[in-house]
């Protein structure tokens, strides 16, 4: 296995008609959930990935576990909760911004904790990516967080991490102390800059990118969005430019950067490469609506690639 991921995957429901949910008629259906569109991006790239997660039985458990397995991702280590019912959200747009409302408190993955950590596979992985979402939904995700990186560590699989800090989901003084942490355990770290912002209280980029670097890991793309990415490697500060585009929707597009990120990370490319990869796979995801459709595979990446 290339890389495996452990977190909360999500159906999404995006109002039509940039409607606020209020007034919505219709809604586009799609799939969602950060680590989820992680793996898709990276098995997209050519990856071998696999997913470590809790679903319900029902119908929004069985589109998922058929997701997975049409984009190629392992679902040997997904459990499935009799009677449970899998996350939701919604997706609203206005002219400045979309809003995300979940439906996801006591839902499977919320149930996740370091027994369904598969040890072995983690051992064997070459890479695990965890998020700030998969410890913000539960204290026993949050173990089973730490449980997996402490694992992964152990047995030199390489740590992603992206804080992916969702205010909805937990109190900023939490998130700061067990992002800080996590930080820590990781190799890559993988932050926005309006994140690093908020959870450093720090303003320039070049701060904030050394406020994660400081914590250790030897990798840190910090995601400037239409101004590229800022990258720590080891002591080397680099700047990847943006792919141009005018975005449509931008959700997902961090995760797609991630999971393109990392499947190079793991196939050898330099940290510098893989970045300069990953931003056209972001980029090209904001171009449709919705976190997983407009996720692109390698072909268009590349192709993308040499039109920059
Ligand atoms: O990054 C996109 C995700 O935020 C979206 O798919 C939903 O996972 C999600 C979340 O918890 O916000």
């Amino acid at each position: 296995m290339d890389i495996l991921a452990l977190g909360e995957p999500l159906l999404e429901f995006t109002a039509g008609d940039d409607r606020p949910l209020e007034a919505a008629r219709t809604f586009a259906v799609g799939y969602g959930g950060d680590t989820s569109n992680v793996l898709i991006s990276a098995s997209r790239c050519g990856a071998a990935t696999g997913y470590i997660t809790r679903i319900g039985d029902d119908g929004f458990g069985t589109a998922l576990l058929r997701l997975w397995q049409a984009e190629g991702v392992d679902t040997a280590h997904v459990v499935r909760e009799p009677g449970g019912r899998t996350g939701i959200y919604f997706i609203s747009r206005d002219a400045a911004h979309s809003s995300f409302t979940y439906y996801r408190a006591g839902s499977p993955a919320s149930r996740l904790s370091p027994a369904d950590v598969p040890g072995e596979a983690v051992a064997r992985a070459r890479a695990l990516h965890v998020s700030g979402i998969t410890q913000a939904i539960s204290v026993s995700a949050c173990d089973a967080a730490f449980h997996a990186m402490r694992l992964a560590r152990r047995h030199q699989t390489l740590v992603s991490y992206d804080p992916n800090y969702r205010p909805a989901l937990w109190p900023l003084e939490r998130a700061r102390a067990v992002v800080a942490r996590s930080v820590e355990l990781c190799d890559v770290a993988l932050p926005n800059v309006e994140e690093g912002r908020q959870l450093t209280e720090l303003d320039d980029p070049e701060a904030v990118l050394a406020w994660f670097a400081a914590r250790g890991p030897r990798i840190v793309a910090l995601k400037m969005g239409d101004r590229g990415v800022l990258l720590w490697d080891d002591g080397r500060v680099s700047e990847i430019p943006p792919h141009p585009v005018v975005p449509v929707d931008s959700t997902g597009a961090g995760d797609a950067f991630d999971g393109a990120f990392v499947a190079r990370l793991v196939q050898g490319d330099t940290p510098s490469d893989a970045a300069r990869y990953a931003a056209v796979a972001g980029a090209l995801t904001t171009q449709g609506d919705g976190a997983v459709h407009p996720i692109p595979r390698d072909a268009a990446i590349r192709s993308a690639l040499r039109k920059d």
